[in-house]
């Protein structure tokens, strides 16, 4: 093993934070390129199943939050971005790769929201499991990216408390409101479940990426968690969780769960999933149309540099 390699290593075993000017393997750049892009993707392409509701918030108070949630996925998107950018890739290389279907995004944002439970149970399930993700992450190798999801995650919790908190007005509600929210805790539990990726033994990116520390656990490690504490918040709930063999287990000290559809999983993973091509369509649209805004503000910054470049040479 070369110096830099043995100094690249001895830093990650010592936990010191990995920062964009050190030497870093190429494969170690990669992953984290495809992991964080791919993250920042989900955030904004996260925003389309709740944006569709901003009209239909059925209050004033429940729109302004919603639309401070949507507003703070964007924001994210914006953090992990520049995460990105600081191991060489270009934010129009990584759209690019978003719009051609290059780069993945997370399946969950691939399902409808159909009724207004659904952003109860989006805020509780999927940024339940999205925090159970992203905490461990507040402590990965590379300091860019780690520094990024603190900001996110403390934004991430008040995201699952607003969710839980519709989640509760609706079961305390009216029988039809129960209903609501039982019917979007059906269709939205298997699906949060497998946000967490495919189980350990058919992952293949797991084990070099703990070994790195860019993941603190393993994806079936923190889908166990996810279902030990959803199941007992259910229960707060008062709601079912649709899964007829989960069950305590007294020996390892958690939730046995059902077999999960991982069929359904790759299907949607693969863009075959109900809203694959309207999101990615929605997506490459909201690009094109802000071209102008983009040209704009770049034609503004090199003006400004212009002028501070004058300045400077007027004052010497
Ligand atoms: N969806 O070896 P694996 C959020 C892909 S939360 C689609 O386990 P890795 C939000 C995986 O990319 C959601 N694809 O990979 C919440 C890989 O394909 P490639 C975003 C998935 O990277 C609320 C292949 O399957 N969170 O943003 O070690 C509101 C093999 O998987 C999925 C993050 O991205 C999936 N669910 O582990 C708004 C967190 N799962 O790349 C927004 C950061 C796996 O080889 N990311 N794949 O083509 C991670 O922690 C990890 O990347 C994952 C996957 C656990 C997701």
């Amino acid at each position: 093993m070369d110096t830099l390699a043995k100094h690249f290593e001895e830093k990650i075993n010592n936990e010191v934070t990995i920062e964009a000017k050190d030497w870093l393997p190429d494969n170690y750049r990669k992953t984290l390129i495809r992991q964080i892009s791919q993250h920042a993707h989900s955030e904004i392409v996260g925003m389309l199943p709740e944006g569709n509701w901003i009209t239909r918030a059925p209050s004033l108070r429940r729109k302004a939050v919603l639309l401070a949630k949507v507003q703070d996925e964007a924001g994210h998107g914006l953090y992990l971005y520049s995460a990105a950018e600081t191991l060489g890739i270009s934010r129009d290389e990584m759209m690019d790769q978003l719009h051609t279907g290059k780069a993945k995004y997370s399946s969950i944002f691939n399902y409808p929201t159909i009724s207004w439970a659904d952003m109860g149970a989006i805020g509780w399930l999927v940024d339940g499991a999205a925090i159970m993700n992203q905490v461990p992450l507040c402590r990965t190798s590379y300091g860019p990216y780690a520094r990024a999801m603190v900001r996110v995650c403390k934004e991430e919790s008040f995201h699952q408390r607003q969710g839980f908190e519709i989640m509760l007005t609706l079961s305390n509600g009216s029988e039809v409101q129960r209903k609501m929210a039982q019917d979007a805790l059906n269709r939205w539990w298997w699906p949060s479940i497998m946000m967490f990726g495919p189980p350990d033994d058919n992952s293949p990116h797991t084990a070099q990426s703990v070994r790195w520390r860019i993941k603190r656990f393993t994806n079936d490690e923190l889908r166990q968690k996810f279902v030990d504490i959803g199941v007992e918040q259910a229960k707060i709930l008062g709601l079912e969780v649709p899964d007829k063999d989960l069950k305590w287990n007294e020996e390892r000290g958690h939730y046995d769960f059902g077999v999960i559809n991982w069929d359904e999983f790759w299907n949607v993973v693969k863009g075959n999933g109900p809203c694959n091509k309207q999101r990615v369509e929605t997506r490459k649209k909201a690009w094109d149309e802000g071209k102008w805004v983009r040209d704009a503000a770049t034609a503004y910054a090199e003006k400004r540099k212009a002028r501070a470049a004058e300045s400077t040479m007027k004052a010497a």
